[in-house]
């Protein structure tokens, strides 16, 4: 990890805070949980924190609608255990990164209050999207665009008067009214925030809906708004992911022009601290050429790798997004990322189905160069949770009418201690129901156990993090092999191997070799002959 660009090959690990690890007993994770985690953490042999917001909020998004972006909501503790929890992951020697929501405000932000109150055509009006509706009466709205959970993007306010007014945007749910990037107001207050946690000594941020904040012309309806729904249901299985990447790439909401500008000056206020600061972009976008843009010398960081997670678990799909990622990324001088799954997708245990296919993708990450995220849970092995509807509280399950059931059963509080209640995540009743046989996932009883997923992981981190071979950026080579099989080599002697098919194949390749880490023990290798049971993937050290 080289100190100056630290982010450039480091793992990354995800905390949705409120199902991290709860202090309080009232059933939610909170900042002090999370603190009280940190050696477990930094026992896996990541290098930094990301944590998804714990901002004041209503909490009507998971935290996402944020009411007051420089404070914290009392369900996740105080401003003082946020800067507790900045000092003890340094301690540590780990970064730690925030998440920052520019796209939107929660509606109980004062600024959105304000503009309630206020006349159409105001100051307050304007740091949002306030237009009239359109037909005789402005019954309808501005224009026909969904939101992306589900339902149409506009509603319709009441006025001081008590009649029915103008409309406002949310591309998210109603709380979330879009906040208008042309306004030099909001610019500004979103400078303080990152100057905020900046002098505080967070290291950098995730930005939410990094592609979201410019749109096109309000007045011009979208010609193809079933497409709309279909390109932006979180429902991966809803859709065929080819149409979908296809469809991405008209959306008059996302990767305009104009939020590169908003990048470029945040770049000079990460680059005027020392160290410099970064930014990581949730950019939802397509195609993948799109993203190099994100992270020119004068933009950002990183951006997620949304192309590699949704790819099938098919060895050609995913070897063209890896080499795919890798020129375009170099074009730039970005570093890449690679992420598996995160709060708003299915874990990738349930995603690839079973046990080995989750740890051959973590080799296979594990050894690219870039950077990797891991959501919490992760290491763990777990998969989704089913849960009763009654139980739900995304609000994409709310808006589509439960057709997509959103994104709770990823977001389950996670399981410490298999013989406490709530797996002593909580003392009190988590806020999510887990399921009841989740012992198995906990943290005591999987550290116990040399060949759990956890002590898996925690090799993988661990060997990636001291050995040459891994990490950084030194280049991939493939090598050509049998069909199904993603076979490369980087330097240092590293090569990684990964069956993506569902037969045995036994594989002849050159003498010398060890096997550094495998997905399973039944992984062999004697002389020049490797044998790769069906989905499982081994690095060899020669
Ligand atoms: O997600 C952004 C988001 O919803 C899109 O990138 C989405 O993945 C795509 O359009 C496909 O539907 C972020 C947060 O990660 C999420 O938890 C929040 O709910 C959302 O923003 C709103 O803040």
């Amino acid at each position: 990890m080289n100190s100056l660009s630290w982010w450039r090959d480091a793992a990354i690990y995800q905390i949705y805070p409120r199902s991290f690890r709860d202090s309080n007993g009232d059933g939610e994770g909170d900042i002090a949980g999370v603190i009280s985690g940190l050696d477990y953490l930094a026992s896996l042999g990541i290098d930094a924190i990301w944590l998804s917001p714990f901002y004041t909020s209503p909490n009507r998004d998971g935290g996402y609608d944020v009411a007051n972006p420089r404070d914290v909501d009392p369900r996740f503790g105080t401003l003082e255990d946020a800067k507790d929890l900045i000092a003890q992951t340094h301690k540590r020697g780990l970064k730690i990164i925030f998440d920052i929501v520019p796209n939107h405000f929660s509606s109980d932000h004062l600024w959105f209050q304000a503009a309630l109150r206020s006349a159409p055509g105001s100051a307050e009006r304007a740091r949002f999207h306030f237009y009239d509706g359109k037909g005789p009466d402005g019954q309808l709205p501005p224009n026909n665009w969904n939101s992306v959970f589900g339902g149409p993007a506009w509603t319709r306010v009441k006025e001081q008067d008590g009649s029915l007014g103008q409309w406002y945007l949310h591309l998210f749910d109603t709380s979330q009214p879009d906040l208008n990037w042309e306004n030099p107001e909001v610019a500004s207050d979103f400078e303080e925030t990152l100057r905020f946690w900046f002098d505080l000594g967070v290291d950098g941020f995730r930005i939410d809906v990094a592609h979201g904040l410019a749109k096109d012309e309000i007045n011009v309806n979208h010609r193809d708004p079933e497409g709309l729904t279909r390109a932006l249901r979180f429902d991966a299985a809803a859709t065929d992911q080819a149409e979908r990447k296809a469809l991405l790439q008209d959306i008059p909401f996302f990767d305009r022009e104009g939020v590169h500008q908003v990048y470029r000056s945040w770049r000079k206020i990460f680059d005027s601290y020392d160290p410099p600061k970064m930014g990581v972009a949730e950019a939802f976008i397509n195609p993948t050429s799109r993203i190099a843009r994100y992270v020119r010398p004068d933009e950002l960081h990183q951006a997620f790798n949304f192309d590699f997670m949704m790819s099938n678990w098919n060895s050609d799909e995913m070897k063209t997004s890896i080499t795919r990622t890798l020129a375009e990324l170099g074009e730039v001088g970005a570093a890449a990322t690679w992420v598996l799954n995160n709060h708003d997708s299915s874990r990738v245990r349930t995603k690839l189905g079973d046990e080995t296919r989750a740890k051959s993708a973590a080799l296979l990450i594990h050894a690219l160069p870039g950077g990797i995220y891991i959501y919490q849970g992760e290491e763990l092995g777990l998969p989704d949770g089913d849960l009763p509807d009654e139980a739900r509280q995304d609000p994409v399950f709310f808006r589509t009418a439960g057709a997509d059931k959103g994104r709770d059963g990823c977001r389950i509080p996670l399981p410490w201690e298999a013989e406490k209640d709530a797996y002593g995540f909580s003392t009190g009743k988590p806020w999510l129901p887990q399921p009841k046989n989740w012992q198995k996932f906990s943290v005591d009883q999987e550290e116990n156990d040399s060949e759990s997923f956890l002590n898996f992981y925690r090799k993988s981190l661990n060997i990636r993090k001291s050995n040459p071979a891994l990490g950084g950026e030194s280049p991939i080579t493939w090598v050509a092999t049998s069909p199904g099989i993603l076979y490369f080599t980087r330097p240092f002697g590293l090569h990684v191997l990964i069956n993506v098919s569902e037969n045995s194949q036994t594989l002849d390749i050159s003498e010398g070799g060890s096997i550094l880490l495998a997905s399973h023990s039944n992984v062999q290798l004697h002389a020049g002959t490797l044998e790769l049971p069906a989905n499982s993937g081994v690095w060899l050290q020669y």
